[in-house]
């Protein structure tokens, strides 16, 4: 089993709603197992501007698949979204990063984890922090550390 932590994005079409059913999704994965999911957030797009904002959440993930076998089963989900991505860092219904696989560094064609950018984004720290505040990357970097550096600005926990 390799603990995973996994974080979900919508900015298109009730992204409320295309979020909480991707958790849904996340729990009913084979060989996999839901351990935590953390609050809804709001965010402000990050990327080309005049975009809607965002939701954002994390979940965490106890898994027997590959790390690749994992990125399959979550780039089928986000098909299941009937996602339309064109523009880099543009609009999405769905996007599913695999923010940390167990204490992994993987670089790889297809994968590149911990996710290129998560140690600098709000959106993706916070999140985080609720459901795994100890966290540590593979670089040893504590989460407590990053977040110091990463203010929670215009980001907001939507109450349930
Ligand atoms: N890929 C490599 N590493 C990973 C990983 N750790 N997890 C590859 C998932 N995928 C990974 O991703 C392109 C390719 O990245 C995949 O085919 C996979 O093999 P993509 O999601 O199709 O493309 P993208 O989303 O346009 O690019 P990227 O770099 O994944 O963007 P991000 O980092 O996901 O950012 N603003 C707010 N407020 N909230 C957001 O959630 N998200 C983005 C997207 C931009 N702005 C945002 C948000
Ligand atoms: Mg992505």
């Amino acid at each position: 089993m390799t603990r995973c932590y996994i974080g979900l994005g919508s900015n298109l079409e009730d992204p409320r709603q295309q979020v909480s059913q991707a958790l849904t999704e996340l729990a009913q994965l084979a060989h996999c197992q839901l351990i935590a999911a953390s609050s809804i957030y709001r965010s402000d797009p990050v990327g080309p501007p005049g975009q809607p904002d965002y939701i954002n959440a994390v979940a965490c993930l106890d898994t027997e698949l590959e790390a690749h076998s994992l990125l399959d089963q979550l780039q089928a989900i986000e098909q299941a979204h009937d996602r339309v991505r064109k523009i880099h860092w543009g609009p999405r219904t769905l996007d599913l990063d695999l923010l940390l696989y167990g204490n992994q560094t993987i670089s790889t064609e297809r994968l590149t984890v911990p996710h290129a950018f998560m140690a600098e984004r709000s959106f993706v720290l916070w999140p985080l922090a609720e459901i795994a505040p100890a966290t540590v990357l593979p670089d040893g970097r504590a989460l407590e550390q990053l977040l110091s550096k990463c203010p929670m600005g215009t980001l907001q926990r939507i109450p349930v």
